[in-house]
């Protein structure tokens, strides 16, 4: 069983990650001191940059491989936005609930709803960078949320192999297809495991 350690401060994507070790010989453990450890500052420019930040700024107090994600979501008609400021859209004190708020609101009265989940996650070994993975799933955004699985931007974004939300899924239907699920596993291949 190979044992791999996840820097996040959000319980969404841990719980994500850890439905994979159901299907693989492999154990995600959050970082113990986590919590504790003075936090990364995500000022990079694009995903990949923020992953491999993270996850060096996290990899020495592991003992073993650590991995950290940095996704978002680029919608289309915004030039991109949120992008890598995803978390923080509505600002100092942002929630799901702000940032979906201010979504809308930004997107009120436009057509084209297309958008995108990104998500690169960064492997590392102390503060040696063992890869990074990447994955992305294109979608609609709907005019109200529908749903309430998953974390963020889920309840707003129309999935169309579903027919529905990523809020309205199932976890396991989510991940089958998400950036997270593609990331995760182009991880685990890369690692054979
Ligand atoms: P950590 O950096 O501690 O991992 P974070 O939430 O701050 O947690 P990011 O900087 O990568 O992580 O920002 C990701 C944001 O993008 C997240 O807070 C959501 O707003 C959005 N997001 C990413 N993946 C998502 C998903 O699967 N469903 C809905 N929203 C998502």
């Amino acid at each position: 069983m190979t044992r791999l350690y996840c820097a996040t401060g959000n319980p969404g994507k841990l719980r994500e990650f850890r439905m994979a070790a159901d299907k693989a010989p492999v154990e995600i453990e959050l970082l113990a001191n986590y919590r504790q450890l003075p936090e990364c500052v995500e000022d990079g420019a694009t995903f990949e940059e923020n992953a491999i930040k993270k996850a060096r700024h996290y990899g020495p107090h592991a003992a073993g491989l650590l991995f950290a994600d940095d996704s978002g979501l680029e919608v289309d008609a915004l030039d991109g936005a949120p992008g890598v400021y995803s978390a923080r859209y509505s600002g100092a004190g942002a929630t799901d609930a702000s940032n979906n708020r201010l979504l809308l609101e930004r997107l009120s009265g436009t057509a084209n709803r297309a958008a995108r989940f990104v998500c690169k996650i960064a492997l590392v070994e102390g503060e040696r960078l063992v890869g990074v993975y990447h994955g992305a799933v294109e979608g609609v955004l709907l005019e109200e949320e529908r749903g309430t699985g998953g974390f963020g931007y889920d309840p707003l974004f129309w999935c169309p192999a579903f027919g529905c939300t990523f809020g309205e899924a199932t976890a396991e239907q989510k991940f089958s297809l998400s950036h997270r699920g593609q990331a995760l596993r182009a991880m685990l291949a890369a690692l054979g495991l």
